[in-house]
């Protein structure tokens, strides 16, 4: 029993280290909690610009088109798909976003900034494009201080929301940022939601736990002998 015991507290262990240090992620609570961006927030559809400016952005929960009449969602065309894709009554907000044609401009990053030890963590994130088309998709880079992601293309403008998951060994530095590596204007238009930053369990945790059920294996077997 004592053994079985041990080996439960073990396993539990890594498993705990899972939480989502991201605040507001999904965007439910609105603009401004628990991120910032270099991009223009554009605060409602009849706003003179609406999203039409490259570098802008706003969080919605309804179809991109009232923003921008070359988006995703209008009458005509591929409405009820679109509609569909955009699964809106399961996403709720999300970020809306016409793509800045400079990638240096932070697209979304986390505010206050997170305390992070070294170690590996897991970014994983929802997106979508909103131009009609596949022209200039969206090229997403994460990076987390000193860990730069791969780059991760936008889907297909008849697509519905695509998950992406990336791996980031954090060794130091203080932000968390969400880049868009695409410069041109036409196109590089895109959606994101469920931001997700996650500390992955060290496997050096699982070695200790085999070790240390090894070292009292070990113990009862002398302790046996010596009975
Ligand atoms: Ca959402
Ligand atoms: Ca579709
Ligand atoms: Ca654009």
């Amino acid at each position: 029993m004592r053994k079985l015991a041990l080996f439960a507290s073990l396993m539990v262990m890594p498993l705990g280290a899972y939480a989502n240090l991201i605040t507001n992620g999904d965007f439910e609570a609105g603009n401004g909690s628990g991120f910032l961006s270099d991009y223009s927030y554009v605060a409602n559809p009849t706003d003179p610009v609406n999203l039409t400016a490259a570098a802008t952005y706003t969080i919605t929960d309804d179809m991109p088109f009232l923003w921008h009449s070359a988006w995703r969602g209008g009458p005509g065309g591929n409405q009820a798909d679109d509609i569909a894709d955009f699964d809106l009554a399961t996403h709720g907000n999300y970020m809306l976003i016409n793509g800045a044609t400079n990638d240096a401009l932070k697209v979304w990053y986390a505010d206050p900034a997170l305390s992070l030890s070294p170690g590996q963590y897991r970014f994983e994130f929802d997106m979508i494009t909103t131009y009609r088309f596949d022209s200039a998709l969206a090229q997403i880079r994460i990076q987390l201080g000193d860990a730069l992601s791969s780059v991760l293309v936008a889907p297909a403008g008849t697509d519905g929301w695509q998950h992406y998951s990336v791996l980031l060994n954090f060794n130091s530095g203080p932000e968390t940022i969400l880049f868009n590596l695409q410069e041109a204007a036409g196109g590089n238009d895109f959606g994101i939601d469920n931001l997700s930053l996650e500390a992955v369990p060290e496997p050096v945790t699982v070695s200790l736990g085999v070790l240390g059920i090894a070292a009292f294996l070990r113990r009862r077997l002398k302790s046996q002998k010596a009975a």
